[in-house]
């Protein structure tokens, strides 16, 4: 999953940035694009781990890429360049600043930033949905598909993103290569002063996000970076100060994996331990074809065991012995936690 790091001039961007990476990357004025990758932290791994001893244990993973505000120009625009830093996202991570900056002349004005972004994403996809209308005058229409653009351009009219058309009402296939933006996943970050961390987020916002099929996340950045980048140990405590129980990646990867609905299921061994996340719902077979191609186009059958099933017997002999290893088709869906074992014949 790869985030892009998103927002106006000094929202805290970068400092989001060290606080999901721990890293300690200057903060303050523009700057370059910045890739972090982050493991996603799995208890259920980690005990899988312990059990085989493998040579690797390989974590789901968050490709963090902190794109650098525009300073200067019109605050509230952003230029071709910016938006096609942010069309190379897969998911958006909104970055509201809700705390005074003072090397900036305006006040914290986090509902207005969500609009005025949230009005370019809709604008850019407008152009684009509009010359796609245009060219098909000239091309030789696939009726279908332009009835598909004709419904995403009323969508954008009506200043509606395009991800709240729901699958039925438009084929995403269609979308393909067209990098629209109101049709990427949004998670909104509040971005407060301190003393506020704690707080929830305002109602008045939280029902503008739920509008816009956006997540929504509270943290206080500068104060999380530094708790970020201590001794784990030491973590917690800090964090209870701020009257917060979690540190804001593991609030963060919760509402982005629910958000997604991600769920993860599991190949085991003494070679690796994985963790694969995929959509929910996904097939058998297509979940095979994310740990190989040929696992997808010579599937034979996967072998199931349910995380908890397996903490109950211990080992695979155990479950296999009892009777609980599920046999399952190319259609089955799978599930969280399924420890997956693919036949397959190429
Ligand atoms: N009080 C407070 N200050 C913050 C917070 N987050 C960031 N800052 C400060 O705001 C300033 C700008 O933060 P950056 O993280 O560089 O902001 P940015 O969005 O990356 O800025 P550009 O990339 O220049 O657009 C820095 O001085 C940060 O220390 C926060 O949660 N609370
Ligand atoms: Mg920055």
């Amino acid at each position: 999953m790869k985030v892009g790091l998103v927002g106006f001039a000094g929202s805290g961007k970068t400092t989001v940035f060290n606080t999901m990476t721990g890293l300690a990357v200057p903060t303050g004025f523009g700057g370059e694009l910045r890739l972090g990758t982050v493991k996603v932290p799995d208890e259920r791994i980690d005990a899988l781990s312990r059990i085989f001893s493998p040579k690797k244990t390989t974590y789901a993973e968050i490709v963090f890429c902190d794109v650098p505000g525009e300073h200067g120009a019109d605050r509230k625009g952003l230029s071709r360049k910016a938006l096609q830093q942010i069309r190379d996202q897969e998911v958006l991570c909104l970055v509201l600043r809700a705390f005074p900056n003072p090397a900036l002349d305006t006040d914290a004005d986090p509902a207005g930033d969500l609009e005025a972004f949230h009005t370019e994403c809709l604008l850019a996809d407008l152009e684009i949905v509009e010359r796609r209308l245009d060219r098909a005058k000239k091309d030789k229409p696939d009726a279908l598909e332009i009835a598909a653009f004709d419904l995403m351009k009323a969508t954008l009219e009506d200043e509606r993103p395009i991800r709240s058309l729901p699958p039925d009402a438009l084929k995403r296939e269609y979308l393909r290569g067209y990098g629209l933006l109101s049709d990427r996943p949004l998670l909104v970050a509040l971005n407060r002063a301190e003393a506020e961390a704690a707080q929830p987020m305002p109602d008045a916002l939280a029902a503008r996000l739920e509008a816009l099929h956006a997540a929504g996340l509270v943290l206080s950045a500068s104060v999380e970076a530094e708790i970020a980048r201590m001794d784990p140990a030491d973590r917690l405590a800090f964090l209870d100060d701020l009257g917060l129980g979690e540190s804001a990646l593991a609030r963060f990867i919760r509402s982005a994996y629910g958000l997604l609905d991600l769920i993860s299921f599991f190949t085991v061994g003494e070679d690796e331990v994985r963790a694969w996340p995929i959509r929910r719902g996904t097939k058998a077979r297509q979940a095979a074809g994310r740990i190989h191609s040929d696992l997808e186009r010579g599937f034979i059958r996967a072998e199931v065991t349910p995380y908890d099933v397996f903490t109950q017997y211990g080992s695979e002999a155990g479950v296999r012995d009892a009777g609980k290893l599920q046999i399952e088709g190319k259609d089955y869906a799978v599930a969280d936690g399924d420890i997956m074992s693919i036949r397959f014949n190429v």
